[in-house]
């Protein structure tokens, strides 16, 4: 049995009032024009949550001051690769969010994702947005 390739990814979910930050992929990357929680892949000997603040700083050029414990966990099979996807909640941060990787940045509520692309990975963790946001579905 071959060994299965897994690659680590850390996403952030930023909450301001009722609404989530997502950031919509550059076309020239793998999934182009889906709208994505920013964040990236766990570099080699990084802990996870040093990888999401370097991420939200390279991505949109903020200062995170406090990153939550894990809220979910995502595996998704790409078929040649698997991901593992943690996932963490921002309230605070120092500086205003620029899309500095992204082709645009917008607040939504978690209604409004399911209207867009979005990777199949986070399709399960909508319902689990409403709870955290403690809003009724
Ligand atoms: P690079 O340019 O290859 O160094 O890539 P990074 O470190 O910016 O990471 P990225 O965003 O290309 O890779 C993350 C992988 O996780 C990619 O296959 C898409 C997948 N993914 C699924 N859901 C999400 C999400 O909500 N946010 C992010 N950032 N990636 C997600």
């Amino acid at each position: 049995m071959s060994q299965a390739h897994w690659i680590p990814v850390v996403a952030g979910i930023l909450v301001k009032g009722g609404l989530v930050l997502v950031g919509q992929r550059p076309d020239s990357q793998s999934l182009g024009g889906v709208w994505e929680f920013p964040g990236g892949k766990i570099e080699r000997g990084e802990q996870p949550q040093a990888a999401l603040i370097r991420e939200l700083r390279e991505e949109l050029g903020i200062e995170v001051l406090e990153v939550s414990p894990v809220q979910m966990v995502q595996t998704h099979s790409y078929g040649y690769t698997n991901i593992l996807i943690l996932f963490y909640l921002v309230r605070y941060w120092r500086g205003e969010v620029q899309p500095r990787h992204h082709t645009s940045l917008e607040w939504v509520t978690p209604q409004e994702l399911l209207s867009r692309p979005i990777p199949e990975a986070n399709l399960h963790i909508i319902g689990d947005l409403y709870r955290i946001l403690g809003v009724s579905q």
